[in-house]
């Protein structure tokens, strides 16, 4: 008669491994998972820290601070800390989302928002994580030189930096830098209160980009598969409640009545909302995307009154986010595209100039509305005055 051997009881493992303050349990030992993805990024990165050491880094998070940028920023702090570069971390737009702001808090990440008497200049590199450009969102008299940039979105025109890691096929830049971790040989400790972190974060930013592993691609589960032994698991669950504020509720509220849809396609005005709650429109669009027949979707309102904020979110084939928006769109007399994504979402953000001070709201929203919606129908030629 056969018997059934269990490498290791299915329940009571979780807890074996970390809990709550860090400890570990008695299985704990970095695990490898074998395949590095990029070796050469990897020696390339490695050197190119190696020539910093000792150096002041700038690491810069662009636009609003979201899970992915925020683990990818402390990742890259944790490299460059093992050739004793010290790191500073930057942001320059609120961290308006309250899932991030509890995320950051309870990372204890020392993330620093810009400020005027800042002297950016003070430091001797920057590194960019998870963001499309490397540009400052403020002027400076000397901007340091770019020593690392890593992403997973298409890039936009050219710049110099010491390393550039671009892999389109990831699906979150924290599982670059998870692959980076792994096989540096600088890589996470068990047990290690600061790495269990990192670890956590990782993970948080992967299923965040990702639809929860949904939309994941091998990096990302290799990456899953690393960080896996290292997670906080409570701390996981915290930082990934996903609890909806009133007032982003008040915008899918708001997207749901404005609805309009022309075969697959579904757009959804929200009007003027508050520079602090402008997730909600992200969040609008992802709630949307979910309706019957529905493959893309489309929300946008005027945030703080001058800028017209957008997100798209599709599962079409056919449907490139980054191509189709700055298609859509166009750029502004620098080169800059209002719009851009990655494979399966997408945001733009136009400002209105002069026309913001329009005194009479409903006749800037009525244009705003008008000139999105004839934009966004004439591209995927519909009439705009066909009844639903
Ligand atoms: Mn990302």
């Amino acid at each position: 008669m056969a018997t059934l051997h269990r490498r290791s009881a299915p329940t009571g493992e979780h807890a074996a491994l970390v809990t709550g303050n860090g400890e570990m349990g008695p299985q704990a030992r970095p695990m490898p998972t074998g395949y590095c993805e990029a070796p050469e990024k990897l020696d390339q990165l490695l050197s190119t820290l190696e020539e910093a050491r000792g150096s002041r880094l700038l690491i810069v998070i662009k636009g609003h601070p979201d899970p992915d940028s925020i683990a990818s920023a402390i990742a890259q702090r944790a490299l460059a800390r093992a050739f004793d570069i010290s790191s500073t971390i930057i942001y320059f737009d609120e961290i308006s989302h309250p899932e991030n702001r509890a995320l950051v808090k309870s990372l204890d990440a020392d993330l620093r928002q810009f400020r005027e008497d800042m002297n950016l200049s003070d430091f001797d590199w920057m590194s960019f994580v998870d963001t499309q450009t490397p540009h400052l969102n403020v002027r400076i008299a000397k901007p340091p030189p770019i020593l690392t940039f890593v992403d997973h979105h298409a890039v936009v025109g050219g710049f110099e930096a010491r390393f550039v890691d671009i892999r389109e096929d990831a699906g979150a830049t924290s599982s670059i830098y998870a692959e980076y971790l792994e096989h540096s040989g600088i890589g996470l400790r068990p047990g290690n209160v600061e790495d269990v972190r990192l670890a956590t974060a990782l993970m948080h930013g992967i299923r965040t980009d990702t639809d929860q592993m949904l939309l994941a691609w091998p990096i990302d589960f290799r990456a899953a598969a690393y960080l896996r032994q290292f997670l906080d698991v409570d701390l996981l669950r915290m930082v990934s409640r996903q609890s909806i504020g009133a007032r982003t509720m008040e915008v899918i509220q708001r997207a749901l009545n404005n609805k309009v849809i022309r075969g697959t396609f579904l757009m959804a005005g929200v009007g003027f909302v508050r520079e602090e709650d402008r997730d909600g429109i992200g969040q609008a669009a992802d709630f949307l995307l979910r309706h019957e027949g529905v493959e893309t979707a489309l929300a946008f309102g005027i945030v703080n009154g001058d800028v017209v904020d957008g997100s798209l979110r599709t599962n079409s084939h056919t449907i490139d986010p980054d191509a189709w928006l700055k298609a859509l769109f166009g750029a502004d007399a620098a080169g800059r595209h209002y719009g851009g994504g990655r494979r399966n979402k997408g945001g733009f953000r136009i400002p209105l100039g002069l026309f913001a001070r329009c005194r009479d709201r409903d006749v800037l929203w009525t244009i705003t509305k008008k000139t999105i919606e004839d934009l966004v129908f004439d591209k995927i030629g519909v009439d705009s005055q066909d009844e639903d």
